[in-house]
């Protein structure tokens, strides 16, 4: 009888176990610690050469110049602490302007963006500019968490490596194990890459400018998020003549925010008080129709000849 006991009371334990191990996965972001991007170096700088060549043909941009000042922006620091002015010298080796009324900007909507972007060609996002090109989608930190190095005696010898910078006195390389979470750091190389891409991309805003905002989440306009903090301060009312909201929510919802609702309403006071025209949507049928293609059979989805076979 006791046996039968401990055997039962072993599974119970381990279903246990098994129960809080998968809430727990669950509940943590979904973001794990991945280390650097494999083959950085190589993807970098492909990226770079086809948008010279395919992209923006006439851009005189030099790849070789832009990976070296990365490399030094990233691997001169503690992996938490490249801030955005360790970029500078990518950046000035970056420089990038936009034509006007074509600026697509975003917040929680990722992929309907990218769907939008791609059928509107009009429309430019960050993603389209040579620094959101290179570095869309990777992860990237250095090795040490020591104190800063020194400048390299015998220069960057990035060509036959991932990216390895060797001084008279240490090695440098990425991180390929594991990279820190964002939130872990108070200077991020990946977020602080993105932020001063994020500000000199809203700077560079002019004419008609897009916005497109989740009406399915709470806080469509997060004062946190990329957009909420740094694009959104760095929009001139000089040369910006319109803020085009347009709202969108998922074909099944929840509809939680809308133009007059919610965090959506605090953006337009913002506009309002800092000299913006704006105008808002939210029931673009182009929006709604970009999810149709993957869920052609929905209600939503039903175009008048569906709805009117008579007509
Ligand atoms: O306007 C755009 C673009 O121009 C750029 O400036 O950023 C704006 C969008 O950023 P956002 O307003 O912060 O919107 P998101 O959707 O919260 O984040 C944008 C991207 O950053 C997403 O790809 C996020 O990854 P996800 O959530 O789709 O897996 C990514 N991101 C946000 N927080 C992150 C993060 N990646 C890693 N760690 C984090 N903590």
């Amino acid at each position: 009888m006791e046996r039968v006991r401990m055997m039962v009371t072993n599974f119970i334990t381990s279903v246990a176990a098994c129960l809080l191990l998968l809430f727990m996965t669950r509940v943590a972001p979904l973001r794990a610690h991945l280390g650097t991007t494999p083959n950085i170096k190589h993807i970098v700088m492909g990226r770079c050469f086809n948008y010279v060549t395919l992209v923006k043909p006439d851009s005189r941009f030099d790849c070789e110049e832009i990976w070296r000042a990365f490399e030094e922006a990233v691997l001169r620091q503690a992996s938490c602490d490249v801030a955005c002015e360790h970029y500078r010298r990518l950046f000035r080796a970056m420089p990038q302007t936009g034509a006007c009324h074509r600026f697509l900007l975003w917040s929680k909507t990722r992929k309907l963006t990218q769907d939008y972007a791609a059928v509107a060609r009009h429309l430019w996002t960050l993603e389209d500019t040579l620094a959101g090109y290179m570095f869309n989608d990777l992860i990237w930190c250095s090795q040490q968490e020591d104190s800063r190095r020194p400048l390299p005696a015998t220069g960057w010898r990035g060509d036959q490596s991932q990216g390895q910078a060797v001084s008279a006195t240490s090695v440098s390389d990425f991180d390929f194990g594991s990279c820190p979470e964002w939130s872990a750091c108070l200077h991020h190389p990946v977020h602080s890459l993105w932020r001063q891409a994020s500000k000199n991309f809203a700077e560079m805003a002019c004419g008609n400018v897009t916005v497109l905002l989740n009406g399915s989440i709470e806080k469509a306009f997060n004062r946190n998020s990329m957009f909420g903090s740094v694009e959104l301060d760095g929009l001139n009312p000089q040369r910006v003549h319109y803020v085009n909201i347009k709202v969108a929510t998922n074909l099944d919802g929840p509809f939680i925010e809308s133009c007059g609702r919610g965090s959506v309403a605090d953006l337009i006071h913002i506009l309002q008080a800092r000299g913006f025209r704006w105008t808002c949507s939210d029931s673009d049928r182009i929006l709604t129709m970009l999810q149709c293609v993957h869920k052609p059979e929905h209600r939503a989805c039903r175009t008048c000849a569906d709805t009117h076979p008579g007509i």
